[in-house]
């Protein structure tokens, strides 16, 4: 096959089908984008608060801590505050530890009396960005007081809603993309402003408007979106302002992270950015995020990148040491009486802190293949926590099941989120693992991790000229994985191992003549070689161009190799 072939067998394998959706895709200038008026409520929503800004009124944005909903606050603040609303246009984010995900009812009285502020002026109109979607008695309190709100958000709805509330959610029907971030849902809503803005003054000045995607994008990125449909526009539009560093309080964060955002790429926006923009909520005031994004004063913001720099430094700093507690406590647990054995890991480390232990859960499944839970203390001698799952289970779903031990509980498939009674921990503990090892007796594979292969190729299609079209694939990420290619080679025709790296854990070698790099390769392609010498073994991974030292060459980066035959 040749490249271009390859490359639209991929297309096609993802669900990219025709000509159009193709070219769409491949598109450096893509215009995939849906009128913000499908959305449930936007006029409503837009012409009010244009109105309310027009008027002077003082709006006040009600965010996340989180880097979504960081982004979602600063973006709407901009891009309100540019359009003539000024210092009136205000924010208020909720303490992570004090208060908690969403809309309360102490913030909203604040919000009211104007306390929430610095200068006191009391808010007339809320808009939440990022969540508010099951804040059903909030949403009709901040009414009673006084406050007209509009909610915007892309979480799950509940099951109703305050009424004569404005709410803006994709998932409410009538848009016809639902994978929107909240920025994403926030950007739509000034759209929708924009437009009307516009019809009312006459003047054209998208400007304002445009130069907000690169939120929109780390957004995106940092929630974990799919990187497909309306999100690949928005993320494509806005890598392309990050690159040319645009924005000065991002190219300050890339400054202290050591990237040059000229280079950017999903991976260093999801592995160096985001973090830094996500300590600030974790582990000090998420409002100082947002406050980098708001302010033109450039000492200013190089103080900001620099405190988030050393709030992520700290961050890294407790992750690691209650990483190392929580891989001994692991060990323990999966080793029952001296027998290893599959457990629903549930993690109470010295080390906990409410900020972290997600990350810290998710790197321990990585470690053990078990879904993991760690939890922390709160204030009032409770337990909160946070759970990643593993392979095809349904992490909330198995703690539904014992949803009797459980004060909260929330989430989706891959993550959860719950609080519990202390003393309730220890058989809630045994239940789960009670209730997994009998989903696994069903399904022994339930907690593998899948290897997708896009496409087996010919080892002879594998060519510098395939692995510049593959970039055309690009932006990868979720949804939008790199492309996993499979290519076949007898074992006995592996040649030219070398071990490399500070340890020898990565390794260089070729395969049929593909030269291939496989990172932390050395311990299995061994593995493979001394038990399988005379099969046909199967490479998966992706070609690329790797330059160094100014010298560009073809490399076939290796994510798994298995015997031929194996899946
Ligand atoms: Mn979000």
């Amino acid at each position: 096959m040749n490249p271009g072939e390859i490359v639209q067998a991929i297309l096609k394998g993802r669900g990219i089908l025709g000509d159009a959706a193709a070219l769409e895709f491949l598109s450096d200038r893509p215009r995939l984008t849906y009128d913000p008026l499908l959305f449930e409520d936007m006029e409503a929503g837009a012409s009010m608060l244009l109105a309310a800004v027009t008027a002077g009124r003082r709006v006040c944005a009600y965010g996340d801590y989180d880097v979504d909903g960081v982004c979602a606050t600063a973006l709407l603040c901009r891009y309100l505050r540019g359009i003539g609303g000024g210092e009136q246009i205000q924010y208020y984010i909720p303490d992570r530890t004090n208060e908690g995900y969403g809309l309360n009812k102490e913030a909203l009285a604040k919000v009211r009396s104007g306390a929430a502020f610095a200068d006191g002026i009391p808010a007339d109109l809320v808009v939440t960005v990022d969540c508010g979607s099951v804040s059903v008695s909030e949403a009709a309190y901040a009414q009673e007081i006084g406050l007209d709100i509009i909610i915007t958000d892309h979480h799950d709805l509940a099951e109703g809603l305050a009424p004569g509330c404005v709410f803006l959610n994709p998932k409410r029907g009538g848009y016809p993309f639902t994978k929107l971030c909240g920025a994403g849902v926030a950007f739509k809503l000034c759209s929708a402003v924009e437009n009307f803005r516009v019809r009312e003054t006459g003047g054209e000045n998208r400007s304002i408007l445009q130069s907000l995607v690169d939120l929109v994008c780390i957004a995106t990125i940092a929630d974990v979106m799919p990187l497909i449909d309306e999100n690949r526009t928005l993320v494509k539009y806005g890598l392309g302002l990050i690159r040319s560093a645009r924005r000065p309080a991002l190219a300050a964060i890339f400054k202290v992270a050591g990237i040059d955002p000229a280079a950017a790429t999903v991976r260093d926006i999801a592995f160096g950015i985001a973090p830094r923009i996500n300590a600030a909520g974790r582990l000090g005031d998420a409002a100082e995020a947002v406050a980098l994004f708001l302010t033109d004063d450039e000492v200013r913001m190089r103080e900001g990148a620099a405190q988030l720099d050393r709030r992520n430094a700290e961050r890294r700093h407790l992750q690691d040491e209650c990483l190392r507690e929580c891989l001994d406590l692991a060990e323990a647990e999966r080793v029952w009486n001296g027998v290893e054995r599959a457990c629903f890991l549930m993690l109470e480390p010295d080390a906990a802190h409410e900020g972290i232990s997600g990350i810290v859960a998710g790197k321990v499944r990585e470690a053990t293949g078990l879904p993991c839970a760690v939890l922390a203390k709160t204030k009032d001698g409770e337990l909160k926590g946070s759970a990643r799952s593993a392979g095809r289970l349904d992490v909330t779903a198995l703690l539904r099941g014992r949803a009797g031990y459980f004060l909260r509980l929330g989430g989706h498939a891959a993550a959860a989120g719950f609080s519990l009674r202390k003393e309730d921990a220890l058989r809630a503990k045994e239940d789960l693992t009670k209730d997994l090892l009998a989903l696994l007796e069903a399904d022994p594979e339930m907690l593998h991790e899948e290897t997708h292969v896009d496409l087996r190729i010919e080892s002879s299609d594998i060519t510098p000229a395939l692995a510049e079209a593959l970039v055309a694939l690009a932006p990868f990420g979720q949804g939008n994985p790199i492309p996993a290619l499979a290519f076949r080679a007898k074992a006995s025709i592996v040649s030219s191992v070398k071990a490399m790296g500070g340890n020898g854990v990565h390794v260089r070698f070729r395969a049929a003549d593909v030269p291939c790099v496989w990172f932390s390769g050395t311990a299995p392609l061994t593995a493979l070689l001394d038990r399988f010498p005379d099969e046909e073994l199967e490479f998966v991974g992706c070609p690329e161009i790797n330059v160094w030292n100014g010298r560009k060459s073809l490399q076939f980066t290796v994510s798994l190799a298995r015997p031929q035959g194996v899946v």
